[in-house]
């Protein structure tokens, strides 16, 4: 009574502060805690990592302004912009999104992008880039380099033998997605058009690491076999024989000789490691490990994390203790910054997300390289995914979106291997009809278990129980509570109970099997507008559904976790813009698209919290902040 008159009275802003100061919520310091190093790397003077990954390679960033130059009428490969630029419209600033700036917020389509570097000395020269979406090409002083298709993923150029002094580097991005795209079109986030994460040149001898893995395997009486995998390229045309040495946290622990044929090789050996720190999101215990070629003729840095992921029935083990999944679903989005977020608000990001009590993180694709860094280093897991979102079975059955998949797979597994924090990866998310999916499912989950054996795959769903399930470790549905678009105007508890019941088939066909809630309390509200009626695009409606499906979901002992729906607003495909939207936005963020908290957020904040006291009471959990 008395807080309904404070909404009538002060109105809904106001009262929803009086309802939280006087709650027992406590506010962690904004601390982020360190990860457990006993080796420090220095910093990436390219923007790219959390840690420099040479010591020998000469780098150039070519971060910065670019020329730019939208081309709607796709004339600029006729016309040979790559060797004749006509006058840029503009200049941007790259890792950026052009749909950021206010002229192109809703330019989709091909643009040209250029800029000029000087190489101190020649040699050979590797093109790096850390994203750009969607389909890339690239010149070098008008000589085509070639094409890379994917939004989220790396890829590089190698040029033998560049000549000192400028050069001059076209690109032209194409943000224009299809049925045949990954993301398809008309996907419910924006398709953000530029190169949207760090790039670089380097200069590179003629046999280079590529970069290299460190797979931990679990040995008898607490060691750590470490499987090192080298991927070397040699741009000579003969085979050389090169020695690779391997130190971890500066005390070598490999040297030996390999064969590096011409082209590109892998090679293969294997170390141990006696009583590891073990990582976990408690205990983010970091290793460093520096691999040399030669006698320093080239170098490539990494770090790893020890840690064991075991599926015990319905549970998720992580060195074997029973491990939930408290988190939340993240887009890579920002007003200011589109999909190009920089440092402070990855940062940032990871910040809120710990500081609430959560351990996990889930998204639609493979983040900034740097969040993940992020992730190993203050003890949130990641649930890493490709953007195969809501494909029909007619798409998955095409032998050019599969080849797609398997591409993007391999380019994630490639990229993300030696992140501790990546917990699972998904082949995808809410498949169209599943049961007609199986085939392609059997297949794509066939070839992504060559690629890494030593984490659950998964496929996410939306509340579906049926055999596509069996060719999964773990399974992940979405609560989908469909009254959202739905004409109702409030929560509708049938519509709850029919999930639920929906949700319980799930555990009655698998037993067996961890249920992990990937996407749950999807509501959107409208940051600010408050109704005590809890009407829907209240923030009132949104934190009932969160707390609701939260509380339900961490209640089932059969649920091996789960994550809000979602981190914050994130701006929609321009498809979507009468899809039940607010301006084209999915508002179903806990906190808005700048990160300022709505209702849910604090619904949410003492949900985690009890359960992480309640699972330390039990001695399920290693300490109260352990997760
Ligand atoms: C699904 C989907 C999300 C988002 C959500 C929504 O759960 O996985 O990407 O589109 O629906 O907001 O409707």
């Amino acid at each position: 009574m008395k807080t309904a008159i404070r909404f009538l009275v002060l109105g809904a802003a106001a009262a929803a502060f009086h309802a939280y100061a006087d709650s027992d919520i406590e506010f962690a310091p904004y601390v982020l805690p360190a990860a457990k190093m006993s080796c420090d790397d220095g910093q990436d003077p390219m923007g790219s990592r959390l840690f420099a990954t040479t010591r020998l390679r000469t780098q150039i960033g070519l971060g910065g302004l670019w020329d730019f130059l939208p081309d709607p009428q796709d004339k600029g490969e006729a016309g040979r912009y790559y060797v004749n630029f006509p006058e840029p419209e503009t200049s941007l600033w790259v890792p950026g999104s052009w749909n950021a700036e206010p002229r192109y917020s809703g330019y989709i389509g091909p643009a040209w992008m250029r800029r000029t570097f000087t190489l101190p000395r020649s040699g050979n020269l590797r093109l790096h880039f850390g994203g750009a979406f969607y389909r890339t090409k690239v010149w070098l002083d008008g000589e085509y380099l070639g094409a890379h298709e994917g939004g989220y993923t790396p890829f590089s150029f190698a040029v033998k033998n560049a000549t000192a002094g400028p050069h001059t580097l076209v690109v032209r991005v194409d943000n224009t997605l299809d049925d045949r795209t990954l993301p398809k079109r008309g996907v419910d986030w924006f398709p953000y058009g530029g190169i949207d994460r760090a790039v670089y040149a380097e200069l590179v001898p003629d046999v280079w690491i590529e970069r290299f893995h460190i797979i931990p395997r679990r040995r008898s009486g607490g060691a750590a076999a470490l499987e090192v995998r080298v991927f070397l390229r040699n741009l000579g045309a003969a085979a050389r024989t090169e020695t690779l040495t391997l130190a971890i946290d500066g005390r070598q622990v490999y040297s030996g000789t390999h064969a590096a044929p011409p082209g590109e090789s892998t090679v293969t050996f294997e170390t141990v490691l006696e009583n590891p720190r073990l990582w976990s999101p408690a205990n983010p215990s970091l290793y460093s490990a520096r691999l040399v070629l030669g006698a320093e003729s080239d170098d490539q840095l990494t770090r790893f994390g020890v840690r064991w992921i075991e599926i015990d029935g319905t549970r998720l083990l992580l060195n074997g203790r029973p491990f939930r999944i408290i988190g939340v679903n993240r887009h890579e989005d920002h007003p200011d910054w589109g999909s190009a977020l920089p440092p402070h608000i990855l940062r940032q990001d990871v910040a809120i997300i710990k500081r609430m009590g959560a351990n996990a993180v889930r998204g639609h694709y493979p983040p900034n390289q740097m969040f993940l860094d992020y992730c190993d280093q203050v003890g949130l897991v990641f649930m890493n995914e490709i953007p195969a979102w809501q494909n029909t079975p007619a798409q998955l059955s095409d032998p050019v979106v599969q080849e797609k998949i398997r591409r993007e797979f391999r380019e994630m597994v490639l990229r993300d291997m030696n992140h501790p924090s990546v917990i699972t990866w998904s082949l995808g998310n809410e498949w169209r009809n599943p049961d007609a999916c199986y085939e392609p499912a059997r297949v794509l989950a066939a070839y992504a278990r060559t690629l890494d054996s030593t984490r659950p795959l998964t496929l996410i769903t939306a509340g579906y129980a049926g055999r596509l399930q069996e060719l999964f470790d773990v399974i992940s549905t979405n609560w989908s509570r469909h009254e959202w678009y739905d004409p109702a105007t409030h929560i509708d508890t049938e519509v709850a109970a029919r999930t639920v019941r929906q949700l319980r088939r799930i555990h009655e066909l698998f037993p067996q099997k961890p249920v992990i809630l990937s996407e749950f309390g999807g509501a959107e509200s409208q940051a600010g507008w408050h109704d005590w009626s809890a009407v829907k695009w209240s923030e009132e409606f949104q934190a009932r559904n969160v707390a609701d499906s939260g509380a339900w979901g961490l209640a089932q002992d059969w649920i091996a976790g789960g994550c809000v729906w979602q981190f914050a607003d994130s701006r929609s495909s321009p498809e979507r813009i009468l899809a039940g939207r607010l301006h084209g936005w999915n508002a179903k963020g806990i906190l808005d698209a700048y990160r300022r908290p709505k209702l849910a957020y604090y619904e949410l904040l003492r949900l985690f919290r009890a359960h992480r006291e309640e699972r330390y009471a039990s001695g399920l959990t290693a300490s109260p902040a352990g997760n």
